[in-house]
């Protein structure tokens, strides 16, 4: 051990969820800050590595600075096993079923993962005696509001969860919170508005939108089908929010924070500003539900609403208040609305492009 690495602090992080949107750049993040970062992963009968490939590529030559383990969070004796193997100084629990309307057909398996995935953590890390020694992060989020109480939402408006999905997170909310009441732990809920990038699961529907675009760009003849294109988003750059993630961690006491951009924008805007990145003015043919989809100038029909798509309950309005995470965190959103609009489909165009299978 050389002099400078025994004055320095250990900096090791555990992540459920790494392979997923958040959890590579979150990856990324940690390892340009010096931390050697341990990722839970699933067993999958093909790769589910994509998203942080790139990083872990000289693994075998042992200096890697990510380290994979397989594990689940419906499985208890996995967690302590890798908790008390790896040692960690904060844990990110970032692993969820974590698609909304999925959650209506999946209740009782998301209730498991999200709900007592959350709980099972906590236990582990009292399991190994780490209660006071570990940081934890909980991946909350925006869905707990559901049901419009109040405009702008902030840590302190009430929740009304419309999904099994917001309905588990919002047990993984409390246990959280009675936790770190009850046995001192330093843990914290980020609760997360929506947020996107070109690593966005396909069937969300930002990018659902912007890799239609793509092929739009790239001459395939096609119709999108979506569902409710009224409902408003606070959409951000999940680049800022894996910050914010890591800034909860390194305060002096631990607090619940939101993280969202003060912005909100329909889904009907989203589309109308991916097809402006091609040179496409969008005419909608109507304003409701109803309609059937809209025009473009040439009367080529690009979109069409399928009821398929709408939810048994919906969130129609979400628009966060993030002050008090500017304020105490100091967090800033460095990338805009627009920016993240543009990236998303330009990549999606260069992957296209680039990527047969992709096809
Ligand atoms: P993704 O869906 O992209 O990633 C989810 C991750 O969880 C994947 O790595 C997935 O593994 C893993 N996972 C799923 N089920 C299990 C399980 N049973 N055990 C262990 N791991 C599991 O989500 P995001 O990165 O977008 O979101 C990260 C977290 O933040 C989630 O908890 C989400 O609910 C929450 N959130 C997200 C917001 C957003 O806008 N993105 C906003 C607010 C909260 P695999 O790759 O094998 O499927
Ligand atoms: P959300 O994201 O439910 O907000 O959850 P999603 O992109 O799935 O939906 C956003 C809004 O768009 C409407 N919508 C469609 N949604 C999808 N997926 N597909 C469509 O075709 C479609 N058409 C319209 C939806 O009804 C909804 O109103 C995301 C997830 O990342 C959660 O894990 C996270 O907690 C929340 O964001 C904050």
């Amino acid at each position: 051990m050389t002099s400078t690495e025994s004055t320095q602090p250990r900096k090791v992080a555990l992540i459920s969820g790494i392979t997923g949107q958040d959890g590579s750049y979150l990856t990324e993040l940690l390892i340009s800050k010096g931390y050697i970062v341990h990722g839970i992963i699933r067993r999958s009968s093909s790769f589910n590595t994509s998203r942080i490939e790139h990083l872990y590529q000289d693994q075998h030559t042992g200096k890697g600075k990510m380290i994979l383990h397989y594990g689940d969070l419906t499985d208890s004796t996995n967690l302590v096993s890798i908790i008390s193997k790896v040692n960690p100084t904060e844990i990110y629990n970032l692993g969820a079923q974590s698609h909304v309307k999925v959650s209506f057909d999946m209740s009782e398996y998301t209730a498991n993962v999200d709900g007592l995935g959350a709980l099972r953590i906590l236990d582990a890390i009292r399991s190994c005696g780490l209660e006071n020694k570990v940081r934890f992060y909980q991946a909350s989020t925006s869905e707990l509001y559901g049901k419009v109480q109040e405009v702008p939402q902030s840590e302190t408006t009430p929740f009304y969860p419309r999904s099994p999905y917001a309905v588990a997170k919002q047990f993984a909310y409390w246990i959280l919170v009675n936790y770190r009441e009850a046995y001192n732990m330093y843990a914290c809920n980020g609760i997360l508005f929506n947020h996107e990038s070109p690593r966005r699961g396909p069937t969300f529907v930002t990018r659902k939108i912007t890799r239609f675009v793509a092929r739009i760009a790239l001459g395939h003849k096609e119709v999108l089908y979506l569902g409710n294109i009224n409902a408003q988003r606070d959409w951000g750059h999940a680049k800022d929010y894996v910050e914010g993630m890591w800034l909860m961690l390194q305060q002096d006491k631990p607090e619940d924070y939101v993280l969202a951009t003060g912005e909100t924008h329909p889904v009907r805007e989203f589309v109308e500003k991916s097809f402006k990145e091609i040179n496409i003015d969008i005419k909608w043919r109507g304003e409701g539900l109803d309609e059937e989809g809209y025009e473009e100038k040439t009367g080529i029909v690009y979109v069409k609403i399928d009821p398929k798509y709408f939810r048994p309950t919906e969130v129609d309005l979400l628009l966060g208040n993030p002050a008090k995470a500017k304020r105490e965190l100091k967090w800033e959103i460095k990338i805009s609305f627009n920016d993240l609009v543009k990236e998303m489909v330009a990549k999606d165009i260069e992957y296209l492009k680039n990527n047969d299978q992709y096809n």
